[in-house]
């Protein structure tokens, strides 16, 4: 595996142009997008949320780590889409209303995209009725909502009751995920599905759709 080190200090460090650069050397290089999101990114990612914690880092040290990411992603999504094979399933994602934590979310957006979902990403504050109409639109298979608060978490169970509501809930999968939400907690609102990482939602995707 290709030493990604140097592309997480530069995230880490909020570098944009050595991240951007990291990331297309690592690419230029043989490694995969899907790769250099999981060992690359995610971690760098994580370490940026542990430094603010530990009061190390504070909001613009944070913002320039999210434009990093972001910048990297330009570069990462068209050779997401590139694989050329039919998507296996349509994902609809969002962070949940009040919430506009959005890091987490868009990593769970690439890594389902470089597994071969198709993804309508909603952004952040999402309303429940939103998520609903989304649905209603086109055919879709999974709803993906994220909440990173423990004061929106309780808009994952508000927007699974509008679902049901809409007489529509069994017309697809739920699945949620964000650092403060636990597998305990997501059964007990009734999703189907908790994803702890980025990567494992991919999994948990291919397993709700059977693909
Ligand atoms: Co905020 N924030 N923040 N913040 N922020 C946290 C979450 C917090 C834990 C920090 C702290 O105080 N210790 C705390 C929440 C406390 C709590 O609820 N118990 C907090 C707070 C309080 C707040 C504000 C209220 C602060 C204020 O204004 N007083 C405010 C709220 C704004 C709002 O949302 N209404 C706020 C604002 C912000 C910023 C705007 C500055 C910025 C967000 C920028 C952005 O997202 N564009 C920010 C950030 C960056 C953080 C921390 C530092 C980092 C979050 C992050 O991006 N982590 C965070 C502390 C922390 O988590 N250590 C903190 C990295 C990311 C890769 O991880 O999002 O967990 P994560 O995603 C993972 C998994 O959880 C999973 O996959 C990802 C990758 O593996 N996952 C899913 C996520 N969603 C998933 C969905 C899935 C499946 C998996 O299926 C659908």
């Amino acid at each position: 595996m290709h030493d990604l080190s140097t592309l997480r200090k530069a995230v880490t460090e909020g570098d944009v142009p050595a991240s951007v650069a990291a990331a297309q050397k690592a690419l230029d290089d043989g490694v995969q997008p899907l790769d250099l999101i999981s060992e690359g990114i995610g971690p760098a990612m994580a370490e940026v949320g542990k430094l603010f914690e530990e009061g190390e880092y504070f909001v613009p040290e944070l913002l320039m780590a999210a434009r990093a990411t972001k910048e990297i992603f330009k570069i990462l999504r068209p050779l997401l889409a590139q694989t050329g094979a039919k998507p296996m399933a349509h994902v609809v994602l969002g962070t949940v209303q009040g919430d506009l934590h959005d890091i987490g979310k868009n990593l769970v957006a690439a890594m389902l995209e470089g597994g071969g979902f198709e993804v309508t990403d909603l952004g952040v504050d999402v309303p429940p009725e939103e998520f609903v109409a989304a649905v209603k639109k086109k055919p879709v298979q999974i709803v993906g909502l994220s909440a990173l608060l423990t004061t929106t978490m309780p808009a994952m169970k508000t927007t699974i009751e509008a679902f049901r509501a809409a007489g529509i809930r069994e017309q697809v999968k739920i699945m949620v995920g964000g650092a403060p939400v636990t597998r305990t907690y997501a059964e007990s609102i009734g999703a189907d599905g908790y994803g702890e990482t980025a990567a494992a939602s991919v999994y948990l995707a291919r397993r709700l759709t059977g693909t």
